[in-house]
């Protein structure tokens, strides 16, 4: 089982600015627990950020063949994005959106995800567990669609 993780813009300065929303872990420290859980679960995982809204649409592309689920933490774009929307549409791979704060919490325009209605499930508010649940949701998800 493959699993390719997108993390969206800015997710690089995980750690460095905002601990009161996001708390103190890095992305690198972030990549470290979904690697370990995915070795656990006999998950190979590959994972990519990019601030880059091309990029990300690229990577969505280029899963459709090589991997057996999406898991993004769309960030920004989660709330802007037809062209996000649009690739995970088109692969039609079952793809669990994550976001580390509480979506529905904050500013209103955050309450809005044009990914949510063409993902699998959303995950929001949790921290690093949006994403470990996320990836658990994922392997079972796929699991049980293989059997
Ligand atoms: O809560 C989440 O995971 C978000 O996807 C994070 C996005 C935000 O635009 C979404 O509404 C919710 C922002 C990511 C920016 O990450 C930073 C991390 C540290 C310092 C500054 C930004």
């Amino acid at each position: 089982m493959k699993i390719l993780v997108l993390h969206g813009p800015n997710l690089n300065l995980l750690g460095t600015r905002e601990p009161g929303i996001y708390g103190n872990i890095t992305l690198a420290d972030l990549n470290a627990d979904i690697s370990a859980l995915a070795k656990e679960l006999g998950i190979e995982v590959a994972i990519f950020q990019s601030n880059s809204e091309g990029e990300l649409v690229d990577k969505i592309q280029g899963a459709l063949t090589t991997v057996d689920g999406i898991l993004i933490n769309p960030a920004a774009y989660t709330h802007t994005s037809v062209a996000l929307r649009d690739a995970i549409a088109a692969v039609a791979l079952p793809t669990v959106e994550v976001h580390l704060s509480n979506i529905h919490s904050r500013e209103e325009f955050r309450s809005t995800s044009f990914i949510a209605p063409v993902a699998l499930g959303q995950i929001s508010g949790l921290g690093p567990d949006s994403y470990l649940l996320g990836l658990r949701a994922l392997f079972s998800h796929t699991k049980k669609n293989r059997q």
